[in-house]
């Protein structure tokens, strides 16, 4: 079985690791040792060159959750599954930045931050949890694993998502026709959707005032989900209390843009969840394996819808 590793960083690493725990395939890396033809190929936002240069047989599989930045590849050959990884160590990360950034705004550190620079002593009343909705854009498998991780704060939650998913104690609404009463129910609202053509710029200045005020927004899955200029006009008009940002447009964020030093905005490097090289490797090699075997796998990527 030939395997090509198609990544920009720490190849040799990834090549190792499949090769250890995939001692009977021949693994190759892109560019260097590229055979013609190669049974499965493993990649991350792999240049289009390798696809023209190399023919794929049996998977594509990319080494994270997001598929947008593969299908994008004008090269991409059409009838091969792609398979995406499913959690791989990345759902317990999303869980740690939701749950964060929810607590941090339940719990109005914002405010005793502001209050203690200005040397203020100033308490405010407790909220009542039943009143603070939490919101998920997504109900997918990184969704759901901060829905888990938010239950024992005894706040409303909720996902929203293309079908309903019925799981114990997070309200599902589902469809576009659904999504201003979602935001309407949430006081934090974290973004957690694939990038595609039905998701890209869906937070814009409607969907930011149908959310109450004070709201605020994390974004974690991709950046284009936000309209940046209807986000810094939502939060400039003190409609939006703060918005926390992993991923953005254009990454990495331009120098210059408004988000760097704007007081209600915090921002990190796409770094809510990485990819963990072992569990990634245990994951994939697991499939390729069960693949040879002639057996179903699950996180094939639907390509007409996206994701
Ligand atoms: P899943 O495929 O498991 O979940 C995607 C969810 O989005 C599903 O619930 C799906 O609905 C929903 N969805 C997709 N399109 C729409 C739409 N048009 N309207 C409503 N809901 C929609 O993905 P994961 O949970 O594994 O990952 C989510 C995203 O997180 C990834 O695609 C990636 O972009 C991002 N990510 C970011 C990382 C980071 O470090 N910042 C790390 C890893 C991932 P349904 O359930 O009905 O299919
Ligand atoms: C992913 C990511 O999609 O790291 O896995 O963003």
């Amino acid at each position: 079985m030939n395997v090509l590793v198609a990544v920009a960083v720490r190849a040799e690493r990834w090549r190792d690791a499949f090769a250890a725990r995939l001692p009977a395939a021949r693994l190759h890396l892109w560019p260097g040792d590229a055979p013609a033809e190669v049974d499965y190929a493993l990649v991350w936002k792999p240049d289009g060159e390798a696809f023209r240069q190399v023919e794929v047989r049996r998977a594509i599989f990319n080494l994270g959750a997001g598929v947008d930045a593969l299908l994008a590849v004008p090269s991409l050959p059409q009838g091969v599954p792609i398979v995406r990884l499913e959690d791989a160590g990345m759902a317990v990360q999303m869980a740690e930045y939701a749950v964060f950034e929810v607590l941090r705004a339940y719990r109005d550190v914002g405010h005793y931050m502001r209050a203690q620079q200005e040397g203020r002593w100033a308490p405010l009343a407790r909220r009542d949890p039943a009143s603070f909705g939490v919101g998920i854009l997504g109900a997918g498998v990184l969704a759901q694993a901060v829905a888990a991780a938010l239950a024992p704060f005894r706040f409303p939650i909720a996902t929203w998502s293309r079908s309903a998913h019925a799981r114990p104690g997070v309200e599902s609404f589902a469809g576009r026709g659904r999504l201003p009463a979602f935001l309407a129910r949430s006081r934090v609202v974290i973004g957690l959707l694939p990038s595609t053509r039905d998701t890209r710029g869906l937070l814009d200045a409607a969907a930011f005032a149908a959310m109450p005020a004070g709201a605020h927004v994390v974004n974690l899955g991709r950046g284009d989900l936000v309209v940046d200029a209807d986000l810094l006009a939502a939060l400039d008009a003190g409609h939006l209390a703060h918005a926390t940002l992993d991923v953005f447009g254009d990454e990495p964020l331009s120098p210059g843009h408004a988000f760097w030093h704007h007081p209600k905005v915090t921002i990190t490097p796409h770094v809510s969840a990485v990819t963990d090289l072992g569990e990634t490797v245990a994951q994939v090699a697991a499939k390729i394996e069960a693949l040879e075997r002639g057996e179903p796998i699950s996180g094939i990527v639907d390509r007409a819808r996206g994701y």
